[in-house]
């Protein structure tokens, strides 16, 4: 008996699920394989049920014969293993950034003998609304706002990047690449003070209210199902804050992260060149711990992000105060720097998880940007925020353009810059 292998990277299951599996048993026994939860996050498929869950629904078809797990996008481990005679997938593979994948898994059959059959994708209204139903799903609050402690459990490092806007939110949310593992692409989003206040042409101090952060928040959750770490700024007077985290929470947001600063904020980035004063350890633990009494539910994130090394405060300051931090509550640690190099970011990060394993720690490595997620990782570091590198693309993009049809008179010389409006308006899902 031949052995045919596919792979499903699916919460639900389909009629075209089921026509691979027709398709598969006329070439001999089917052994599926269930993409691992780490795994169908780089395929944009938040997983909405367990893998076990998956395993067992796959396991209760007719026709499939064996269900094993598949831990990596790339189908090298499997196919050295199972060593199938046939591997079957959707003619989709043929196109686009799945194309790679196909490629390699043909590359290893060739090796002996095995084949690739690709089955015509099913495309019907049916499938099209049960696709559409499990992304509306990961919309909703209650799905959205526990997907940042669950992304924390399964990757080794949350990539996170700054949005603004819905346009923006739709980068987050799109953004797919191809690489050496398979795919790749943003994990969470960062509703940054600064590129927020940025995009309406105000300056980074809290001057921007949170009425209108809030609508900021609405627009991207409008558009996308990634779930959101908002800047909290220093989260104002407490009494202010408590109200603050109901409010993230009700609307699905996964975490506030809010700085130990305290009268007329500025940003960090400035360091000492401007005047900002950190927060006394006790005041700020008396936030932490009076926005954690008012949440409801245990999905939500409070983040403490430490100024020490920003203010030039020391690195023992900074680490009393993350074990202060996580004492009165705190779900998590920002540690933030603008140095060049990161040396002190790691140094951090080596003495805190020398004696905590647990808390999650958070960095933003704006100034230090040679460091590498994988480096990241090895200090024990869990979420990685790039925290302003869309507006600060965007922004000389777009000047240059307004400069260019001043000097021209026209937007003839413009245009091979610019995106075609066929392609702005794909990123655009329709109802
Ligand atoms: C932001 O993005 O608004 C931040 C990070 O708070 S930083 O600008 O580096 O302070
Ligand atoms: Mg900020």
């Amino acid at each position: 008996m031949k052995k045919v292998y596919t792979c499903f990277c699916t919460s639900v299951i389909h009629e075209g699920h089921l026509n691979i599996i027709n398709e598969a048993q006329k070439y001999g026994e089917l052994i599926v394989g269930v993409l691992s939860d780490a795994a169908m996050l780089r395929f944009d498929k938040f997983p909405i049920i367990s893998c076990e869950e998956r395993m067992n629904m796959v396991r209760a078809i007719p026709g499939v014969s064996k269900v094993i797990l598949q831990e990596k996008l790339l189908y090298d481990d499997v196919i050295k293993e199972i060593k199938p005679d046939y591997v079957i997938h959707g003619d989709n593979w043929l196109r686009g950034p799945m194309y790679s994948l196909r490629s390699k898994v043909a590359a290893l059959l060739e090796t002996y003998g095995g084949k690739i059959i690709d089955v015509p994708y099913s495309y019907s209204e049916e499938i099209k609304r049960t696709d559409a139903r499990v992304r509306e799903k990961l919309a909703m609050p209650e799905y959205r706002r526990k997907r940042l402690h669950q992304l924390i459990n399964i990757c080794d490092i949350v990539k996170t990047i700054e949005v603004h806007s819905g346009l923006t939110g739709l980068i987050a949310e799109k953004t797919l690449v191809e690489t050496e593992e398979g795919l790749d692409q943003f994990d969470a989003m960062w509703v940054s003070s600064l590129c927020d206040s940025l995009a309406k042409g105000k300056p980074d101090i809290e001057l921007v209210d949170m009425t209108s952060r809030f609508r900021t928040i609405d627009d991207i959750m409008e558009v996308t199902t990634k779930p959101i770490i908002f800047d909290g700024d220093t989260g104002g007077l407490t009494e202010h804050f408590v109200y603050t985290v109901r409010s993230l929470e009700r609307m699905g947001v996964s975490a506030v992260i809010i700085e130990d600063k305290t009268g007329l904020k500025k940003n960090s980035l400035f360091g000492t060149e401007v005047r900002q004063t950190q927060d006394s350890i006790d005041n700020f633990c008396a936030k932490i711990t009076a926005g954690k009494k008012v949440q409801l539910t245990d999905d939500f994130m409070i983040i403490a992000r430490i100024e020490s090394l920003i203010l030039e405060k020391g690195m023992e300051d900074a680490l009393n105060r993350a074990d202060a931090y996580v004492r009165a509550g705190a779900d998590g640690i920002m540690i933030h720097s603008r140095k060049k190099e990161p040396a002190e970011i790691l140094e951090f990060c080596d003495h805190f998880r020398s004696h905590n394993t647990e808390t999650p720690i958070v960095v933003v490595p704006t100034s230090y940007n040679s460091i590498t997620e994988e480096e990241l990782v090895q200090h024990g570091v869990n979420i990685v925020i790039y925290a302003n590198q869309l507006t600060r693309s965007a922004f000389p993009a777009m000047e240059k353009t307004a400069r260019a049809i001043l000097q021209h008179h026209r937007a003839l010389e413009v245009d091979e810059n610019l995106m075609p409006i066929s392609d702005i308006i794909s990123l655009i899902d329709e109802l």
